[in-house]
């Protein structure tokens, strides 16, 4: 059965799913009515289950917002017309919800909301690893943290019942591997239920958080702290595993680092004790006083920042508890993901006689230089695929630019450009900074071009206001928007490219030099930048063509569809190289003795390597022009 139609099946049913794809399940099964998101990892596969569910059976409205501040505003609307909401999105997205989230713990959303934000510690595909517990303990709301696929089900559920029956909102805090590993799980049975609620009252209000009235909501909702601490006791959300055998050793956990726990513990002389934290705020102070006063010595077990560690060591101050309590203790603790190595070499560092020394013995060869068995895996830095219209634009724009030019990237598959052979972007902050970015380096600088580029989603999303900016306070910048007609980097989803035309709101804007052209036509291409350049304040340059990765998807599932590849005429071609060194194509395999050949696994006969040769070497494949 199709994935989408699996998703809302009425009776229970079990199978293997990703954590994104169980999330989905548990918002048919609650009744959630408005889902919003915007395209981040670890998150996406929520939005690719939702996509696949017929029709005529989506559970819930779904949409993509322009970015992550709009969808939580959208679901927050949604909820106060008393319909269950949930926004999804990733770590650094709720850098640009904040204004908004932070609001949402103050108010009483009648419908309840679920937030659902994946963190990425390890940066596995992030521009950072920000620990957002940081910010839920400033917004105070109540946090729920699933350790697996299955409690991403089972945790998003009690998130919606805790959300509804109390009209706040809860945040399902997901990480990388949460979302992506597969797990057999049970799902329970629901009847289909339509109908989106239109009872928005400012009666049941405050909502509006001026003067005194913003004191009023914050005491409200610091009162809810304790019917949502009898919530998580009466459902277990925090759990403690007692050992017999424990030897006044506990261990404290939360999310993934308790799988990583287990893994070890399996391997360990005796057993601590054990306290999982399935909600990480607010912290139920009976249940921690309780285990700490069961042990001699605890050790705290949390990824990135010392959240836990902090509130727990106040707890044991402020209630005279002299458990020996272990943190953090080195920098690298901060650091990365606590896999079961590092919790190993953690438990090992602690407490060295729970591991068997047959096992430290042999962690300590494998970390011997030299000792650890030698796997050949050949260096592949991340590229731009074959026929990408960004390779064929940088390789235009760079023959523009001079040396002395400065510039700016953003985040997109185009921030690949500052890669070799291209070496475009020298500063990458995060999405839409660009303008703005350019703008201060183009100040009391009359030597050096200052070039910014945006892809064509981050445009919208929030490389607007820095855009406006540029021409509101008269910057001199050349701004190269990367438009490939989709958000790429993330899976392709729809931006509001399709609807509203960035060229035409560019001149609406009144920029008076706006210049567009297709990435394959890369002698205009390097005409335009160069007269961009040239040009006083600011000007614009579309560099435009679509996502070849989408577009070849697409034309392979058409029947009869051929695979064109291009060839290199072995007579005509020099060896100067210039279409692997410059072009910089991985279809381009340079053999030993100079010649170039063509991996056909790769290649997609797009034929924008084809300006790059020297020779005019590069053709298509059986002669065709
Ligand atoms: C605040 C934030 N939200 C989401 C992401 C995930 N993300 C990375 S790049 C990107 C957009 C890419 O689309 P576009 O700007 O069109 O460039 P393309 O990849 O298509 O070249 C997104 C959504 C992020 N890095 N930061």
């Amino acid at each position: 059965m199709k994935l989408g139609e699996l998703l809302v099946q009425e009776h229970p049913f079990e199978e293997i799913l990703m954590g994104n794809q169980a999330l989905v399940r548990a918002m048919v099964e609650s009744k959630t009515r408005v889902v919003t998101s915007y395209p981040g990892s670890p998150t996406p596969e929520i939005a690719s289950a939702i996509a696949d569910i017929p029709k005529d059976r989506q559970p819930f409205y779904f949409e993509f917002s322009v970015n992550e501040k709009v969808a939580t505003e959208v679901a927050f609307g949604a909820a106060l017309n008393g319909n269950l909401s949930c926004a999804f999105f990733k770590s650094v997205g709720l850098n640009v919800a904040l204004d908004t989230f932070i609001q949402l713990g103050l108010l009483n959303i009648i419908g309840g909301m679920v937030v659902v934000i994946g963190d990425d510690p390890g940066a596995n595909s992030s521009q950072n690893e920000q620990d957002n517990r940081n910010i839920y303990r400033m917004a105070r709301v109540t946090v729920l943290e699933p350790a697996s696929p299955k409690e991403a089900y089972e945790y998003y559920k009690h998130a919606a019942q805790l959300a509804v029956a109390h009209q706040t909102v809860v945040v399902l805090r997901l990480t990388t591997h949460v979302c992506h590993a597969r797990q057999k799980i049970k799902f329970a049975g629901y009847k289909e239920e339509k109908g989106y609620k239109t009872e928005f009252n400012r009666e049941n209000g405050p909502y509006i958080p001026l003067t005194v009235l913003a004191l009023e909501m914050k005491r409200r909702s610091l009162k809810r702290t304790g019917p949502i601490i009898s919530f998580i006791k009466k459902n277990g959300l925090n759990r403690i595993d007692k050992s017999k055998d424990s030897r006044g050793r506990g261990v404290i956990t939360s999310g993934l680092t308790w799988l990583s726990v287990m893994d070890v513990l399996e391997k360990a002389e005796y057993r601590p004790g054990l306290l999982k934290l399935g909600v990480t705020n607010p912290l139920e102070k009976e249940v921690i006083l309780s285990f700490l006063a069961a042990h001699d010595q605890v050790l705290i077990l949390e990824e990135l920042d010392d959240i836990l560690e902090n509130q727990i060591k106040a707890m044991a101050y402020d209630h005279g508890i002299s458990t020996k309590i272990i943190g953090k203790i080195c920098d690298e603790d901060f650091v990365g993901e606590f896999t079961p190595d590092k919790t190993m070499d953690k438990i090992i560092a602690t407490w060295p006689e729970m591991i068997p020394d047959k096992i430290k013995e042999i962690r300590g060869k494998e970390k011997e230089p030299g000792n650890f068995p030698a796997v050949n895996v050949p260096e592949r830095p991340a590229q731009m695929c074959p026929g990408c219209g960004h390779r064929s634009a940088f390789f235009a724009i760079k023959k523009a630019l001079d040396e002395n030019d400065v510039t700016v990237a953003d985040i997109g598959c185009h921030t690949l450009g500052y890669m070799p052979p291209y070496e475009v972007g020298e500063v990458l902050m995060c999405m839409g900074a660009s303008p703005g970015i350019a703008s201060g380096l183009s100040l009391y600088n009359r030597e050096r071009n200052v070039v910014a580029f945006l892809g064509d989603s981050t445009f919208f999303h929030a490389g607007l206001p820095g855009l406006i900016n540029t021409i509101f306070n008269h910057h001199n910048i050349t701004l190269i928007i990367m438009e490939n007609g989709t958000t790429a980097m993330t899976g392709h989803q729809d931006h509001a490219g399709g609807i509203i035309k960035i060229e035409t709101l560019l001149k609406g804007f009144g920029i008076d030099q706006v210049f567009a052209c297709d990435t394959y036509s890369q002698e205009k291409l390097t005409t335009l930048v160069k007269t961009s350049l040239k040009t006083e304040g600011i000007s614009v340059v579309i560099a435009r063509h679509p996502c070849m990765l989408k577009f070849t998807r697409s034309q392979q599932k058409k029947q009869g569809y051929v695979q064109k590849h291009i060839s290199i005429d072995p007579k005509a071609c020099n060896q100067t190289h210039t279409c692997v060194q410059a072009f910089g194509c991985p279809s381009f395999v340079r053999n030993s003795d100079g010649s170039v050949d063509v991996n056909t696994d790769l290649c997609i006969g797009d034929g924008s390597c084809r300006p790059s040769c020297p020779e005019q070497a590069i053709g298509f494949e059986g002669g065709e022009k």
